[in-house]
C-alpha cells in the first residue's frame, strides 16, 4: 500500500483502539486519552477540564455528547492542515 492508503488505515485503527468498537464514537475521557496519547508531539496536552469541554464543543457537530467517525475525520484534517505549512518542502 501507500503511503496515503497507510496513513488512512491508521487513522482508522487509532479511532477504533480509543472507542474500542463498543459504540464506534468517543466519550469526553477516551478524546482526552486519544489527544494526549497519539497527538503529544502536534498539540498541547489537555490538562484541564475547561480545555477538554472547549474542544468536545467545537468538534461534536451534531450535539450527542460524543465524537463520531466523521467529526473525528474533520478534526485529524484541521490539525493536518495547520501542521501543513510547517512539514511543507521549502520553495
Ligand atoms: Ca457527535
Amino acid at each position: 500500500m501507500s503511503d496515503l492508503e497507510n496513513a488512512l488505515i491508521a487513522i482508522i485503527k487509532v479511532f477504533h483502539k480509543y472507542t474500542k468498537c463498543k459504540r464506534d464514537k468517543l466519550k469526553k475521557a477516551q478524546l482526552k486519552a486519544l489527544v494526549n496519547n497519539e497527538l503529544s508531539q502536534f498539540i498541547e496536552n489537555i490538562k484541564d477540564q475547561e480545555t477538554l469541554d472547549t474542544l468536545m464543543l467545537d468538534l461534536d457537530e451534531n450535539g450527542d455528547m460524543e465524537i463520531d467517525f466523521q467529526e473525528f475525520v474533520t478534526f485529524v484534517a484541521m490539525i493536518t492542515s495547520a501542521c501543513h505549512s510547517f512539514f511543507a518542502p521549502q520553495q
